[in-house]
């Protein structure tokens, strides 16, 4: 198939602040999103996955100021961490969109105007409670007065501050029904569905019109026409997605082969602005909406939310420094149901390292190809005829890649995994019932030959986990790869079976056990 024959496949995540160093919720978004791209990649869809920062607003100004350092320098610097760690987990991104970047201002200036030609955007004044942390407006209902005297956000638990100025609102409150009749004849909008339940509940409560531009500060992208404004942060935001599909140049290759984005991967805390606000600016600019919003949960430490003053702040790098980088993307994509919260702890992580990698999956791998090299001078042997056990197992192996398609496509990365790992657990017990090494010392010309049908059967399900598992461990899968003799290696190989004779590399350790430091 040529390129331009590929199914197209538009993933993204949320742009982060870069308002400190990346965490482990930011870390795991990039590697959740990236074992998605990396699979539709693999099943020859042509991906475009974009990751990026969102530099502009209060939030990020203010985090400059208390560094005594100009917002632009601030934001590229932090920016830079976010990007380098985005190589160092093995993030896939095809572009890294910052929102200073050019092409950007351009985007957002063509998407305001839309909007206002299609007299979405009105002048007036807010009067209202605003919380800088969480960049969002809340009504007096949706804050609680403390004891102290502070006010907060009741959801957020963020301080709110009151802000009175001449701004322009965007007509949030004309595309109430049109969002609930989006809802309801596209209902996988947005997932899981307790997200949307919770979304068609806020949206039923009425909507009121949304300030859309700040005149106290001016770190932002200035209001076409009116320079003594900045947009509103999440005007801006919310608008990379269609930048980096090359908006607003709407008949260039980019867009016609990328827009509407597939899948936006975010957060729960940020639900609201990718279901509401997101659509009907679309829907207001007349441009097509995007298929789906994933909505992921928050991470803990422990159970324990990551808090600076609690002093449990992970650094991603730590982690991977610890544990190293596949067992940590396979620990957060296995451990958490995705769509759920999840916490991760020292135990757990080793847990998943020494049984499901080290001890299912790396010691299968070893153990079988010892004997390949041992008994059958280290090439794939020829299987003889099929057993019963030997047919159910391959023809499991060759149910996976529909199973993990479905489970994928619905973002269940958990469930997927699972499927593999159940193979596995099987494919151990076959082992063990098959014995290939009895047959071995036997000696026979029929053992060996059974023994030689065992280990191709145990190489055959290897093959094809492994190359499913690819996604989310690219770099370790590829390893096993190597040690099995597989150079080809996308979804549409699976098909195409080992290759008697095809000579192996020396086996060695891929998934070590993890030992505790003296
Ligand atoms: O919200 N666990 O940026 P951000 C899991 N700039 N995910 C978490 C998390 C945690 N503990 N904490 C945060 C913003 N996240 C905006 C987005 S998009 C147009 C603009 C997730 O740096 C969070 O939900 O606060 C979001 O998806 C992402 O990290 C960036 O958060």
């Amino acid at each position: 198939m040529s390129a331009s024959d590929r199914p197209t496949f538009y993933i993204t995540t949320a742009i982060a602040y870069p308002n400190g160093a990346p965490h482990i919720g930011h870390a795991y978004e990039y590697i959740s999103s990236d074992a998605l791209a990396r699979f539709k990649r693999l099943d020859g869809f042509d991906v475009f996955y974009m990751t990026g920062t969102d530099e502009h607003g209060q939030k990020v100004q203010q985090a400059a100021r208390a560094a005594g350092e100009p917002e632009r320098e601030y934001a590229s610097r932090n920016s830079d961490v976010f990007e380098r760690m985005d190589k160092a987990l093995d993030i896939s991104y095809d572009r890294f969109i910052r929102t200073t970047d050019d092409d950007h201002q351009v985007a957002s200036v063509a998407l305001w105007e839309r909007m206002a030609a299609n007299d979405d955007i009105y002048l007036d004044t807010y009067a209202g409670w605003y919380s800088v942390r969480d960049e969002a407006f809340y009504t007096e209902e949706e804050t609680t007065l403390l004891e102290d005297g502070t006010r907060i956000s009741t959801e957020t638990k963020t301080p709110v501050e009151w802000t009175e100025e001449s701004n322009y609102f965007f007509r949030l409150s004309k595309y109430q029904d049109k969002l609930l009749e989006l809802y309801e004849t596209h209902p996988e909008f947005i997932a899981p569905a307790t997200r949307r339940n919770e979304i068609v509940s806020y949206v039923k409560a009425g909507l009121k019109d949304l300030s859309i531009s700040r005149t106290t500060f001016d770190w932002g992208v200035p209001v076409p026409g009116h320079p003594d404004h900045v947009m509103y942060v999440w005007v801006d935001a919310l608008t990379n997605y269609l930048t980096g599909a090359g908006f607003p140049h709407t008949d260039s290759e980019a867009f016609q082969k990328y827009w509407p984005a597939n899948l936006h991967i975010i957060g729960k805390d940020i639900s609201r602005f990718h279901t509401v606000y997101w659509p009907a600016f679309l829907m207001s600019a007349g441009i097509a909406l995007p298929e789906r919003v994933f909505v992921h949960g928050f991470l803990f430490n422990k159970g324990e939310k990551m808090s600076k003053s609690v002093g449990n702040v992970v650094d991603p790098m730590d982690l991977v420094e610890t544990y190293g980088l596949d067992s940590l993307r396979f620990f957060l994509l296995r451990e958490i149901s995705y769509g759920q919260d999840g916490s991760y702890s020292h135990e757990a992580i080793v847990g998943r390292i020494n049984t499901d990698l080290a001890n299912e999956y790396g010691n299968l791998a070893q153990r079988c190809l010892k004997m390949v090299g041992r008994d059958f001078g280290g090439v794939v042997p020829t299987p003889g005829e099929f057993t019963e056990d030997d047919k159910a197992l391959l023809e499991r192996a060759n149910g996976l890649l529909e199973r993990m398609r479905a489970e994928f496509d619905q973002q269940q990365i958990h469930v997927g995994l699972e499927q593999l790992w159940l193979t596995l657990g099987e494919t151990n017990r076959y082992f063990s019932a098959q014995a290939p090494w009895t047959l071995a010392k036997a000696g026979t010309p029929q053992d060996t030959a059974r023994e030689g049908t065992i280990l191709y059967v145990t190489m055959e399900v290897l093959r094809i986990v492994s190359i499913l598992v690819q996604p989310v461990i690219p770099g370790s899968a590829g390893k096993i790869l190597d040690l099995l003799g597989v150079t080809d290696r996308t979804f549409a190989d699976i098909a195409t079976p080992l290759h008697p004779g095809t000579p192996l590399p020396e086996p060695e350790v891929v998934f070590p056990k993890y030992v505790e430091p003296k």
